[in-house]
C-alpha cells in the first residue's frame, strides 16, 4: 500500500541530506578553516570572535552569526538555498502521486519553515530532521477533521444510521458489508437497509453477504423509493434493539443532478447519523472532487477509501481531509470481509516516512 509515495518521500531524505553536505553545512565549516589569502579578515575573525562571544553586532547578518554560532558549538544550520531543488523535486513527486496542488503547497511550506534555519547536531543525521519536518507536515494535512469512530458508535443514541454514497462500483456494498463484520467485532448488531433500488442485481447482491454475516437484510422491490427502504431499517432497528442501521445507496455519477438530488432527500427523510462517502484509493484527485461534490448534495461526515491494497500512490490518502475537511476514516484493504482498516493518521505516517 502506497509503496511509490513512500519510495518518493524517501528520496526526499536523501536529496536533503546530499545538499545539505555539499550546501550550508560546507559554509561554516570553510570559515573555520585557514583562511584563504585574500579573504577579508572581519569574516574569519567574525566566525572566531563568535566562539569568544564578542563578535561585532554589524559584521555579520543575524543568519550568518546563528550559523558560525552554531558551527562553533557543534552544529549547523540548514538554509532556504540548501532545501530549493529538494523540496522542488518533492513537489513533483507529490503531484505525480496525485497529491491535490493546495496539499502539496501546504505540505512543502510545512516543511520549509521547520526545517529552514534548523540546527542540528554534527552527530544526529540531518536525516533525521527531514524525517520530522515529512512527518509533522503529512501528518498536519492528513489529520484534518479526525475522530474517533468507535467512540462516536459506542456513545451514540440507538439505532445510529449511517448512510454510504458515492459513485459507481467503487465499493459501498462490499464497504457495508465489512462494516457490519467490524460492528460486530465491538459489541454492535446491525441491520442492512438497501438503499440501492436502481441496480438490477443489487437486492441479490447484498442479501448474499447479510446472509454470508448472519444480518437482516431491509429491502424494497426494483425502483422502489431509497429513502422509505433505509427508514424501513431505522423502523426495523427500533422495534428489534438492532444498534446500527446501515443504509446503501446506489452509485451515480456527481455529474447527474437528478441522482444527486436523490441524495438529498435520503439525507432529508432519513436524517443519519453519518454519511460516509466512499470512493476509490486509486482514483486519487478524482476521488478529491467527487467528496467535494457528495459532500455538497449530501453533507458527509468522513470518507471510506477503498482499494488502498491496489494504490501504490496515497494521494487520496492524503488530500481528502485537508481539501475537504472531512476525515478519511477507513480504508479498505482487500475483499473479505475483514479488509477494513481503521485510518490511522500517526501510523500510516509512520509507515510512509518510517
Ligand atoms: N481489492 C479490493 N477490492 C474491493 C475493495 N472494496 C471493494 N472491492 C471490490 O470492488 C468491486 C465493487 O464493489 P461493490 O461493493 O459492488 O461496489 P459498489 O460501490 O457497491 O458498486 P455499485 O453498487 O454498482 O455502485 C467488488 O468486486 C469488490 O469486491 C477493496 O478494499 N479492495
Ligand atoms: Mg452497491
Amino acid at each position: 500500500m502506497f509503496d511509490g509515495l513512500k519510495d518518493k518521500l524517501d528520496s526526499f531524505r536523501s536529496d536533503v541530506e546530499e545538499s545539505a553536505e555539499d550546501g550550508s553545512g560546507a559554509d561554516p565549516e570553510g570559515a573555520a578553516e585557514p583562511e584563504p589569502p585574500d579573504e577579508p579578515s572581519a569574516e574569519t575573525d567574525g566566525v572566531e570572535d563568535t566562539a569568544a562571544g564578542d563578535a561585532p553586532a554589524d559584521a555579520d547578518s543575524p543568519s550568518r552569526l546563528q550559523r558560525a554560532k552554531a558551527f562553533a558549538t557543534g552544529k549547523v544550520v540548514l538554509e532556504e538555498e540548501d532545501l530549493e531543488e529538494p523540496l522542488w523535486n518533492l513537489e513533483m513527486a507529490l503531484l505525480e502521486s496525485d497529491v491535490e496542488m493546495g496539499v502539496a503547497e501546504a505540505i512543502l511550506d510545512q516543511i520549509r519553515s521547520n526545517l529552514v534555519g534548523e540546527t542540528k547536531s554534527q552527530m544526529a543525521s540531518t536525516g533525521d530532521l527531514v524525517e520530522d519536518a515529512l512527518r509533522d507536515a503529512l501528518l498536519e494535512v492528513i489529520s484534518v477533521g479526525q475522530f474517533d469512530f468507535d467512540e462516536r458508535i459506542a456513545e451514540a443514541d440507538k439505532p445510529v444510521t449511517i448512510v454510504f454514497t458515492g459513485v459507481n462500483g467503487v465499493g459501498k456494498t462490499t464497504t457495508i458489508a465489512k462494516m457490519a463484520r467490524y460492528l460486530e467485532e465491538r459489541g454492535h448488531s446491525s441491520v442492512l437497509a438497501n438503499g440501492d433500488t436502481y441496480r438490477a442485481g443489487a437486492n441479490e447482491q447484498i442479501r448474499e453477504h447479510a446472509e454470508a454475516l448472519g444480518k437482516r437484510l431491509i429491502a424494497h422491490e426494483q425502483g422502489g423509493d431509497p429513502a422509505a427502504v433505509i427508514y424501513d431499517g431505522v423502523e426495523y432497528a427500533e422495534a428489534n434493539d438492532v444498534d446500527v442501521v446501515l443504509g446503501d445507496t446506489a452509485g451515480r455519477l456527481h455529474t447527474s443532478s437528478d441522482l444527486m438530488a436523490q441524495l438529498e432527500k435520503i439525507d432529508r427523510v432519513v436524517d443519519p447519523d453519518l454519511t460516509l462517502f466512499v470512493d476509490e484509493s486509486v482514483a486519487g484527485q478524482d476521488a478529491v472532487e467527487r467528496a467535494q461534490q457528495f459532500d455538497d448534495a449530501a453533507e458527509i461526515d468522513g470518507a471510506v477509501l477503498t482499494k488502498a491494497d491496489a494504490d501504490s500512490q496515497g494521494g487520496a490518502a492524503i488530500s481528502v481531509a485537508y481539501v475537504t475537511g472531512k476525515p478519511v476514516l477507513f480504508l479498505g484493504t482487500g475483499q473479505g470481509y475483514d479488509d477494513l482498516d481503521r485510518f490511522d493518521p500517526e501510523s500510516l505516517v509512520d509507515d510512509l516516512v518510517g
